[in-house]
């Protein structure tokens, strides 16, 4: 008869039974606390979860591993990128402003928040809406502002020759601002006009003229298979005995940025300095008082030329590249010095006024480029024909003559005013301050810089009549304009450095 107990109760049994316990109890233990552990840990993520607000929840619901995320971004940009690119076709017979215009397409792409292409036909595409008091910087009248920042704007046409953007000697042509990258493409650009440097509202008599084709500044400017002609800086003139203004660059004036020039002809553009105003003339003395209202007044002296930077183009602080191309016959003119205000007679009884001296004749500097720090590179291009010339001296006033009769003692005629100091000239193809620069396989000729010519003194004034006063001393007959300092003209360097190789001069 078997009993379990008894069975159980054998040595080996217990023996087994308990190698059994022991080998079970240590992992039942672990299992149970296990889940026990999970259980914790799930109903303490349930109550974090019940915590949470929505939205986060949500989020968490909508989580993508990062590739997914990153794929899907690239799709949506480079949908957005496809999106991006508007293009117009302006109609050349709308007038200017108006509907499908030119300026309408220009405005428009300056507020579409993308890049732009413009296409122009041949034939000629005319500026006409003048600014109506200073300079406009909405492309709404004047020239063309190109504005959008961190955008491209092309404006291309059917080709140099056939595609002409004509400044109509409106205003310059193109004003491109800060952060704007614009390429200007197979087309001719002529007869813009500038008086001015761009800044808002500002009138001629007050600013430098600055870039009559283009104005950029601190822009990325490329400039392909274009033609550039006849563009015209010209500074405005002194009033009231004042210096003239200051013309830089006569098709582009550059501040900053980059300039890339292919493939394109530059030439006959202008930088021109205003002249200096002519001097005020004295007042002749009044008889019957005391000698000095009966002494002639003096003359003013007249107004300084102003100075004139880069017929073709003037840059400062800009990267420009210049490749395949020709930059000829462009000038550079300082202003011409204003001359001296005559001295005004004296009275009865009165001395002659002085003379006002004449005004400086302006500097010229780069016939055809102007560049101060930054750098240039040129390759594979000619620069030919190009000059700087330095303003005319202004001629001294007259002195004025003495009084005639009296018993007073003097009655001396005003020695005649001095002459200006003619204008230099630097550098009648390149000058070059404070610029790297690097010329390969180009050529530099015929280039010329020329200095101003100085005036006469001014005749000085006769003596008194009756009472014998002495005769005026003749007035100094001004100093000679002083010649241009580069060595026919090809280029100067101010500081900085050029390595030229292959080049014709
Ligand atoms: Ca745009
Ligand atoms: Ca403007
Ligand atoms: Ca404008």
């Amino acid at each position: 008869m078997t009993n379990q107990n008894s069975s159980r109760s054998s040595l080996s049994d217990v023996a087994a039974e308990s190698f059994v316990e022991s080998e079970q109890t240590p992992r039942t233990n672990f299992v149970s606390n296990w889940h026990r552990h999970v259980s914790r840990r799930l109903k303490s993520m349930q109550r974090l979860l019940r915590s949470l607000p929505r939205t986060k929840v949500s989020r968490l619901a909508n989580w993508k591993p990062t590739w997914k995320r990153k794929l899907r971004a690239t799709r949506g940009e480079q949908l957005e990128a496809r999106q991006l690119l508007t293009t117009f076709s302006p109609d050349i017979l709308a007038i200017d402003g108006a509907p499908n215009s030119l300026r309408a397409a220009i405005i428009a792409s300056n507020t579409n928040g993308q890049d732009d292409v413009i296409n122009l036909g041949a034939g000629y595409w005319k500026l006409v809406l003048p600014n109506a008091v200073g300079q406009e910087n909405a492309a709404a009248t004047g020239d063309f502002d190109l504005t959008e920042s961190g955008k491209t704007i092309t404006i291309q046409g059917a080709g140099a020759g056939q595609t002409f953007v004509d400044g109509n000697n409106v205003d310059r042509l193109f004003q491109v601002f800060p952060g704007v990258r614009a390429v200007f493409r197979n087309l001719t650009i002529n007869d813009g006009y500038a008086r001015d440097d761009g800044f808002d509202n500002s009138l001629p008599t007050h600013r430098p003229a600055a870039g009559a084709a283009i104005l950029m500044d601190n822009a990325n400017v490329v400039i392909e298979n274009v033609e550039m002609v006849r563009n015209r800086s010209l500074g405005a003139l002194g009033l009231n005995g004042g210096d003239g203004r200051r013309a830089q660059g006569g098709a582009i004036s550059a501040n900053g940025g980059t300039l890339t020039i292919l493939t394109s002809n530059v030439h006959s553009n202008f930088a021109v300095g205003g002249d200096g105003s002519e001097g005020v003339d004295g007042k002749n003395g009044v008889a019957g008082g005391t000698k000095s209202v009966a002494d002639g007044e003096q003359g003013s002296d007249g107004g300084n030329g102003g100075p004139a930077f880069g017929g073709a183009i003037y840059a400062f602080g800009t990267q420009i590249s210049i490749s395949n191309s020709t930059i000829n016959e462009n000038n550079s003119f300082g202003g011409n010095g204003g001359r001296g205000g005559d001295g005004g007679a004296g009275a009865t009884g009165g001395d002659g006024g002085h003379a006002g001296n004449g005004g400086e004749g302006g500097w010229s500097q780069g016939g055809a480029i102007y560049v101060d720090s930054g750098s240039l590179t040129i390759s594979n291009t000619a620069l030919n024909q190009n000059a700087a010339e330095g303003g005319d001296s202004g001629r001294g006033g007259r002195g004025g003559d003495g009084g005639s009769g009296g018993s007073g003692t003097g009655l001396r005629g005003a020695p005649g005013g001095e002459a200006g100091v003619a204008g230099r000239a630097l550098g009648g193809g390149l000058m070059l301050a404070a610029t790297t620069s690097t010329v390969t396989n180009s050529s530099l000729l015929t280039n010329r810089a020329v200095g101003g010519t100085g005036d006469n003194g001014g005749l000085g004034g006769t003596g008194g009549g009756s009472s014998g006063g002495a005769g005026g001393t003749g007035g100094q007959g001004g100093s000679g304009g002083e010649g241009g300092v580069a060595n026919g003209g090809g280029f100067m360097i101010w500081r900085g450095s050029i390595d030229l190789s292959l080049i014709h001069i």
